[in-house]
């Protein structure tokens, strides 16, 4: 008989051999397992409420264990007096919306129903235990444990034949303890996962004083953090870093022992970037072959499959070192998966292994599986959530759900939750519900709702964040991928506990936007819209320029704007690095100009792109657009060449444009010197730089050559009137305002001129015009000038492809590194350069974010 009945797979999936909870604690109650311990240091994962509460507890390690972690939730729950209020050892199995009466009621398992106004599901994202998913399990007569339902009393391992199922942060925290007790113990692993030594202690001393000299402060920079653990933004990215400096930054990771660390404070794009992320993932592969000493059993622990971090890394204590005791045996299920479970043991592809027991280190439908557990929760017109929820979580701000009025979820999918540290999201969320209540209250309305359009909004919003991450590239229970037939996709918020808290609060200061609150006795409130419209990391560029409070730029005087533009530019980060860089000069309309030419490592002669930068035809150089040029030189594999043109007030209209033309002449002429090939080129540029590159094209065709093969607009200047929608929609709050755009064009050009195709191509003769793309961008005033520019040359029978960038404003697609989410963007321009040349489509690998195929989680 084995010691515990395995259900098949129970219509609740949390009764995997589960008693009733006596007590609170939820994850920590539950899970018991040996080895059991928090990987966020404990001074963090605390409760902030309370200044009392955090003076009258002292942790007594930089990881507390369970039973640590369980006494301290007990002692805060009898410091408030909470026991009273806490019915245990109940179930809720189902919950529904009574419109009538406008409350909820739920149906338990024990005991009388329950109606309130307001069901607020507290219910944990780690806490529906996944079923085995192997045949066999009721068949085994040894012992069988789960992780996450691990008894209450001791379990003796000593000289037993132990298998541990599974190797994320349960298995890898529970293997070495079990090693150290089992006569023999086999692992079995179906994907290798990162993990890291913990160098578990009492709470380090320099986090301890930090938190001391400072707690208020200390907590604050943790709630506005990006994962609820207050380290400063990392700004290096790896390109800027020597071997030596990047290794010798890793070592100090290795040896700190703190995930949130090595998660963040390394460089900048490890996060973000694939390159970037391998660099650190071969480090720590580095490190596995060093600890562990049979070279396979190594090759086995090391993951290839995601990039660290995508998947949740582990913080362990012997666990790689483990592998080198003859006791344990690694079983990688890759090679040979399981095919079932017997009466004596495991059976892979390959072989049998008799155990006595066996563990379930298997996970856990994370995020919605506690939720979905409550079956059904009926809402408003007699909605499922299942049903709302089949195709994947759709909620408002990860909190609430339309149709679900008066639901919250603390910690639910599509908040920050699992992604941070959890003790700082959970407190935001039951803070920001309750004031919502209370407010509510007085304001005597008894629902809040979420609307359609709000949540529709939240679920692009979410979707754009994951972008800028790569948990998309791994198949994990963030997204799902760990439960046969669950949707795939990202459910945590990908976009910072920071970022996040600052959104719930501009709901509130916009008038409860996205929720619909009713009332019997008030007029229904409906502030309908979408909090979020901007990519999320333009919107945190933004706010980081409002948080400068700058005077307009126009306010400079021209020289002044140029200082102000370059000591920007200085402080951005460096372009990635390309085959060369060379400063010359050529021969402009009337005198010599500075060009800079960026060539591709690969050996040429390469497709030359002659690319003017914006600046309003008053700012910027040859230089002024260096992360840009270098960024599109290496997607593209062609040479950039970028014109230093003259600028205004002192050259005026029709310098710029003049100088542009001649520029292309000269670089088309020249191109084999410039390392090029011979025959036509393309031109580019953006904002002013989109305008000198769309007259250049008219005056080639009329002026009888350069031959140009295509021209790439970015965000460009084609007309002198301001009164399309952008102009007014956009006039202010997106850096390039309506009013510097009238400063631009009285310094450059005189009204009497603005018509002239050679500032305003739009008025010009588009026919036999090069094919081109126009790129605009949703928040820029110059957006409907460049639709309007494609539409013409379209309708004049100019090959046209349009890109317009939902979310993103004038600077975007050019912020290289900083606005990670106009990589698409820019990996379309490339490919439609490549198409002028006549190349077929690159892709850099990891650009697009194609998840990976969720069949490759099949033991
Ligand atoms: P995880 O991290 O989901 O790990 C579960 C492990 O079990 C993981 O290695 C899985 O492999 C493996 N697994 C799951 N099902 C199977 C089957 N059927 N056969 C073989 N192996 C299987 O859960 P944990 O409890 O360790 O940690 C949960 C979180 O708690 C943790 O991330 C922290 O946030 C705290 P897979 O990777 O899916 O191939």
């Amino acid at each position: 008989m084995s010691r515990w009945s395995v259900p098949a797979l129970p219509a609740c999936t949390c009764c995997i051999g589960c008693a009733r909870p006596a007590s609170v604690g939820g994850t920590w109650y539950w899970n018991r397992y040996p080895g059991a311990r928090c990987d966020i240091q404990t001074i963090d994962y605390s409760y902030t409420f309370d200044p009392e509460l955090e003076r009258a507890w002292q942790w007594s390690e930089k990881y507390a264990t369970q039973p640590e972690i369980l006494r301290y939730l007990g002692f805060v729950t009898d410091r408030y007096d909470l026991r009273r209020d806490i019915r245990f050892g109940t179930k809720v199995t189902a919950a529904t919306w009574e419109h009538a009466a406008d409350r909820w009621l739920l149906t338990t398992d024990h005991g009388a129903s329950v109606s309130c106004r307001y069901y607020i599901m507290a219910t944990g994202c780690l806490s529906a235990p996944k079923p085995p998913e192997i045949d066999g399990v009721k068949d085994f007569k040894g012992e069988v444990y789960f992780t996450g339902r691990w008894p209450h009393e001791e379990i003796k391992l000593a000289g037993k034949r132990v298998a541990v199922i599974g190797t994320g942060s349960s298995g890898i925290q529970s293997i070495p303890m079990i090693a150290e007790q089992a006569a023999h113990l086999t692992v079995f692993q179906r994907t290798p996962n990162f993990a890291l030594p913990a160098h578990n202690g009492p709470p380090p001393a320099d986090r301890m004083a930090l938190l001391e000299g400072d707690r208020a402060g200390y907590r604050e920079q943790a709630r506005m953090s990006l994962a609820g653990v207050p380290w400063p933004q990392q700004m290096s990215v790896s390109w800027q870093l020597s071997d030596a400096e990047r290794r010798e930054r890793f070592e100090k990771a290795w040896a700190a022992g703190d995930l949130v660390y090595i998660l963040t404070q390394l460089w900048a794009d490890q996060g973000v970037d694939v390159d970037g992320n391998s660099l650190l993932a071969d480090l720590i592969r580095e490190k596995i072959r060093t600890i562990v000493k049979d070279p396979e059993t190594a090759a086995a622990l090391s993951p290839h499959d995601h990039p660290f971090g995508a998947k949740r890394p582990c913080l362990d204590t012997n666990y790689y070192t483990t592998y080198n005791r003859p006791n344990v045996t690694l079983v990688n299920l890759r090679q040979e998966p399981i095919t079932g479970i017997t009466a004596s043991g495991i059976k892979t592809g390959k072989r049998g292994f008799d155990v006595d027991v066996i563990v379930f280190a298997t996970g856990f439908d994370a995020m919605t599986g506690a939720i979905m557990a409550v079956h059904p929760i009926t809402g408003r017109g007699g909605k499922s959530l299942s049903d709302v929820w089949a195709n994947g979580p759709q909620t408002y701000l990860g909190l609430t759900v339309a149709g679900f009025p008066n639901l919250f979820m603390i910690t639910g999918p599509g908040s920050p939750s699992v992604l941070s540290n959890m003790a700082v999201s959970i407190e935001q969320h039951v803070d920001w519900t309750v004031d919502r209540l209370m407010a509510m209250r007085e304001a005597g309305y008894t629902t809040m709702e979420a609307t359609d359009t709000a949540q529709a909004g939240w679920a692009r919003h979410m979707a754009d964040c994951s972008t800028l991450t790569l948990h998309r590239l791994a198949n994990t229970w963030y997204t799902g991928a760990n439960v046969p037939g669950k949707a795939w996709g990202v459910m945590p918020y990908t976009g910072g506990v920071g970022p996040y808290r600052t959104i719930c609060d501009e709901i509130v200061s916009r008038g409860m936007l996205g929720f619909r609150l009713t009332g019997p006795n008030v007029a229904e409130q409906c502030n309908d819209g979408e909090v979020v419209r901007l990519q999320p990391d333009v919107r945190l560029v933004l706010n980081m320029l409002a948080d400068m409070n700058l005077p307009p730029i126009e306010s400079f005087g021209a020289q002044g704007a140029r200082d102000f533009v370059a000591q920007f530019n200085a402080a951005r980060p460096a372009g990635r690095p390309v085959g060369e860089v060379v400063d010359g000069t050529l021969a402009g309309a009337d005198g010599p100009l500075p060009y800079r030419l960026y060539r591709p490592a690969t050996p040429g002669p390469h497709p030359i792109v002659v690319y003017f930068h914006g600046g309003g035809w008053v700012l910027g150089d040859e230089q002024s657009d260096d992360p840009f040029c270098r960024d599109m030189c290496r997607r593209t594999g062609m040479s950039f060449v970028s014109v230093g043109y003259r600028h205004a007030p002192e050259h005026r209209f029709p310098t710029a444009a003049e100088d542009g033309y001649a520029a292309t002449r000269w670089i088309a002429e020249h191109a084999a010197e410039l390392g090029g090939k011979p025959g036509p080129v393309m031109v580019a540029g953006w904002s002013a730089g989109g305008n000198i590159a769309a007259v250049t094209c008219q005056l080639a065709r009329d002026r009888g050559g350069p031959q140009i093969s295509g021209q790439l607009l970015v965000c460009p200047v084609t007309d002198c009137t301001f009164d399309r929608p952008s102009y007014h929609e956009n006039a202010t709050g997106y850096f390039l305002t309506r009013s510097l755009m009238y400063w631009f064009w009285d310094l450059y050009c005189s009204p009497a001129d603005r018509t002239d195709p050679r500032v305003s191509p739009l008025r010009g003769k588009l026919e036999n015009l090069p094919p081109a793309l126009v790129a605009t961008c949703e928040f820029d005033p110059l957006r409907d000038e460049g639709v309007a520019y494609a539409q013409a040359m379209a309708a004049a029978g100019v090959p046209v492809e349009q890109l317009n960038a939902r979310g993103h404003f004038h600077s975007s697609l050019t912020m290289v590194d900083v606005v990670i989410t106009g990589v698409a963007a820019r990996v379309q321009m490339a490919n439609a350069l490549r198409r002028f040349a006549g190349l077929p489509p690159e892709r850099k690998e990891g650009d697009e974010g194609v998840r990976p195929r969720s069949d490759r989680l099949a033991a």
